[in-house]
């Protein structure tokens, strides 16, 4: 009787990394095209054996932080929201341009390149980071497509 006690509390341990998902966000900035709206890029890397999903982005730099993504209508990428951002087991998400991405809408004050602010992150799984953004000029940056242009 005891034995099956303790076999049951090894299972409770072992069952924990599963839960608590190693996530971790690289390659993290901000872009802001006009005084009105911006857009967060990063990249969501998922070092856990269970999946999760990115359910909701928040802010305080904006009336409403939502999650994006964008897709092809009539030959034109539009932009529009959607319920969550799946972030695979082993694997990464990309929050790039013409992409996924976490959209700010109603800019309480336009964001200048270089101005820096936090933006939290919720997980399907409980899971939250908050992760410093960094607002990067207009063109040029440090995206995925500079190291190609030096
Ligand atoms: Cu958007």
């Amino acid at each position: 009787m005891f034995r099956i006690f303790a076999m049951a509390a090894l299972a409770l341990i072992a069952a924990q990394p599963a839960i608590a998902a190693d996530l971790t966000v690289t390659d993290a900035y901000a872009r802001s095209g006009n005084p009105n709206t911006g857009a967060a890029f990063m990249t969501v890397v998922n070092a856990g054996d269970t999946p999760d999903r990115l359910v909701e982005a928040r802010s305080d730099v904006a009336r409403k932080t939502e999650l994006h993504t964008h897709v092809i209508s009539d030959g034109i990428a539009r932009m529009r929201p959607v319920d969550a951002i799946e972030i695979p087991a082993g694997g990464e998400a990309r929050l790039e341009r013409g992409g996924d991405h976490v959209m700010f809408i109603g800019l309480h004050e336009p964001l200048p390149p270089g101005a820096t602010f936090p933006v939290e992150l919720v997980f399907e799984s409980g899971r939250s980071l908050t992760v410093e953004l960094t607002v990067e000029g207009p063109g040029g940056g440090m995206g995925h497509g500079g190291a190609a242009t030096e």
